[in-house]
């Protein structure tokens, strides 16, 4: 077994090139036994096996430095650097993660989880390396997908401009989570499925094969403008024309053949260059093959029917994206706005029903949502509905493109709060702080899946400005969608369960069952407790809150959100100055990334549970 000798990127190394399609089969392998336990990014990671290989192969890591776009693909290289021995652990709590994580390993550049910044990295690195006269190859890797994003362009003007060396792999698969879309990927598609596929390669083996110093020398033919090395750069004249030299496309499963080619651009040292790498998404197990989506991102499931271990319950973002549904069929001006992810927020169902009403713009927050800000000023009622993590990169789009116009754009929150084992970069902490501080913004917080239905027919008919409905990871609690709106349903008038006078707890979103339960734990001990569950945690309802909390002796907050900038602070600068000292502690998140683990166990880390809640206060009754 040739993955049991590979304790370092040096035992591959040693390895002839006929041995690498038997470690890469074998590293598909445990690819595929692990992450069939764990979870995980799947399809990505699999497809990028070959390459990881032949990249670690040629290159002299960490000295060099590959720079991957999102990371979600980095599992070959996990396994290739070091951590072979670890990686079972994947994505468990303690374990190691499922991104590249620079505390980790030398070989993990940067932490990345959000994507399109390979390119901004690599520039910078090229920047410092210059600078500081160092001598090293920067090899970001970047996704089809990623390349939709806007700082992927940002990055290009100016990598063009600067024309530093750095080699970007272009890892084209056709896919981003879902289908690629957009002008740039058809462009792709075109290149990869133009006849210049095979005559092009064999033109690079040309080179290759006559050429002895062949790194200066195809810098000497380029500068000569030879033929055939013209030819090859055809097919991408895009990015030819923005100053990069373009190689390909190139078959990404024969890792000879990368060995080759990189090994002869990796050394082309008068500006920057890509390589655009064709490869198959979910290469190597028959179900991620058939259906890379679905194994894009997978919970645990059986090796030998791809069937998930465990039944999937009604997600709460199934339950929003089809309320959608039955709001768009009575009304045709509704429209949903995905950033390439129609599966992850529920919108499949959306996208077969009204395709001309369902817009993946691609990995382009901030686009996507300037975009809704148009279509809402033209009478359109967009639903823009992006995970909490990624909605932080269009801040200031929210901010000067809908908040300041009092655009209706409707905000579908998912994955707010602690999402487990994607872990720091993808937990959904931070958007009641940043969204609470938009003038006239309102948000919501369901704490379940029939809350969440009747939030959105509400956002649906709110017309006064924006609204953003923030829910979390989870089941909607039902197998069935069954849910039936009401019609006077008003989420700014609180859930309020008053039971004696002594101790209130104040919730909102799913931590509102967190706080009845910490109620029953109390009254079970004999201590009377009051709840409130918060529908719409701005703008508060202050006059509601001050009465609430003078009825008690002491109040308490619990949130799943950081507790700098969250609606336990927005109820303590809201509260008369009698009632501030009845508040005596925000149950939130402290002010630090939060790693991966479980969504349980980071509750009962940070001492969110119903249980700890209610011991604390315990403690705080007899203090
Ligand atoms: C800013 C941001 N938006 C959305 C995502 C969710 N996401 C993770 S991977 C991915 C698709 C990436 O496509 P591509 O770069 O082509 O890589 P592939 O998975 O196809 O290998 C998306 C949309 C993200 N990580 N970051």
């Amino acid at each position: 077994v040739l993955l049991e000798k590979i304790n370092s990127v040096e035992n591959l190394r040693q390895l002839n090139t006929k041995e690498l399609p038997v470690l890469a089969e074998e590293i598909r392998a445990r690819i595929i036994e692990v992450i069939s336990r764990n979870g995980g990014h799947l399809a990505s990671s699999l497809g990028v096996v070959d390459l990881t290989i032949a990249l670690h192969y040629v290159l002299d890591t960490p000295t060099d430095k590959i720079i991957w776009d999102v990371g979600h693909q980095s599992y070959a290289h996990k396994i290739l650097t070091g951590r072979a021995s670890a990686f079972h652990t994947i994505r468990t709590s303690g374990g190691i993660s499922g991104f590249p994580r620079i505390t980790e390993s030398p070989f993990d550049t940067y932490n990345v989880g959000h994507s399109s910044t390979s390119l901004s990295l690599a520039i910078g690195e090229c920047v410092a390396r210059d600078y500081l006269k160092k001598d090293y190859c920067v090899v970001p890797v970047i996704g089809d997908g990623s390349l939709t994003g806007g700082m992927a362009f940002e990055a290009l003007n100016q990598i063009g401009h600067l024309k530093r060396p750095m080699m970007i792999i272009l890892n084209d698969n056709e896919h981003s989570i879902s289908r690629n879309v957009g002008a740039l990927s058809e462009y792709l598609t075109r290149i990869i499925s133009g006849s210049f596929y095979n005559t092009t390669r064999k033109m690079i083996y040309d080179i290759i094969e006559h050429i002895p110093l062949v790194g200066a020398k195809v810098e000497e033919l380029a500068a000569k403008g030879k033929s055939y090395l013209k030819g090859l750069l055809v097919p991408g004249k895009f990015f030819e024309d923005l100053g990069l030299r373009y190689f390909g496309p190139v078959n990404g499963h024969n890792i000879e053949a990368m060995v080759e080619i990189f090994s002869n651009t990796c050394v082309i040292k008068n500006g920057p260059i890509i390589v655009h790498v064709v490869t198959q998404k979910g290469r190597g197990y028959g179900y991620s093959e058939r259906k890379p989506k679905h194994f894009h991102s997978v919970a645990p499931f059986c090796v030998e029917t791809g069937e998930p271990v465990s039944e999937p319950a009604l997600s709460l973002s199934e339950v929003a994206g089809k309320t959608l549904v039955r709001i768009a069929k009575s009304d045709d001006r509704v429209f949903a706005v995905t950033a390439a992810m129609t599966t992850g927020t529920g919108l499949e169902e959306f996208s077969l029903t009204f395709p001309r009403r369902c817009i993946d713009v691609g990995i382009a927050e901030q686009h996507a949502v300037t975009f809704s800000a148009a279509l809402a000023r033209n009478g359109i009622k967009p639903f823009c509905a992006i995970y909490s993590t990624f909605l932080q990169r269009a801040y200031d789009q929210i901010v000067h493109d809908v908040g300041s116009m009092k655009l209706p754009v409707r905000f579908l929150i998912d994955r707010a709060g602690i999402v487990g084992e994607d872990g720091e970069t993808h937990h959904g902490l931070l958007d009641i702080s940043y969204l609470k501080s938009i003038p006239g913004m309102m948000i919501l917080s369901p704490p379940d899946g029939a809350h969440l239905v009747n939030m959105v027919y509400y956002a649906w008919k709110f017309e006064k400005g924006p609204v953003a409905i923030r829910y979390h990871k989870g089941n909607a609690g039902r197998s069935e969608y069954d849910f039936v709106p009401e019609d006077d349903y008003n989420p700014l008038i609180p859930l309020y369960d008053k039971r004696g006078s002594d101790v209130l707890l104040i919730a909102h979103g799913v931590m509102h069952s967190v706080a009845r339960n910490a109620a029953e734990i109390l009254a079970a001990k004999g201590v009377a407790v009051s709840t409130v569950c918060l529908l719409c945690v701005k703008p508060l309802d202050t006059a509601f809150l001050n009465d609430a909390v003078y009825a008690h002796r002491r109040v308490y907050v619990i949130e799943n959100n950081y507790r700098i900038g969250g609606v336990g602070e927005s109820i303590l600068s809201d509260l008369s100055g009698e009632n501030r000292g009845r508040l005596r502690t925000i149950f939130a998140f402290p002010d630090e990334f939060i790693c991966h683990a479980p969504v349980s166990e980071l509750f009962a880390r940070y001492g969110l549970t119903a249980q700890q809640i209610a011991e604390t206060i315990l403690c705080d009754t007899t203090s």
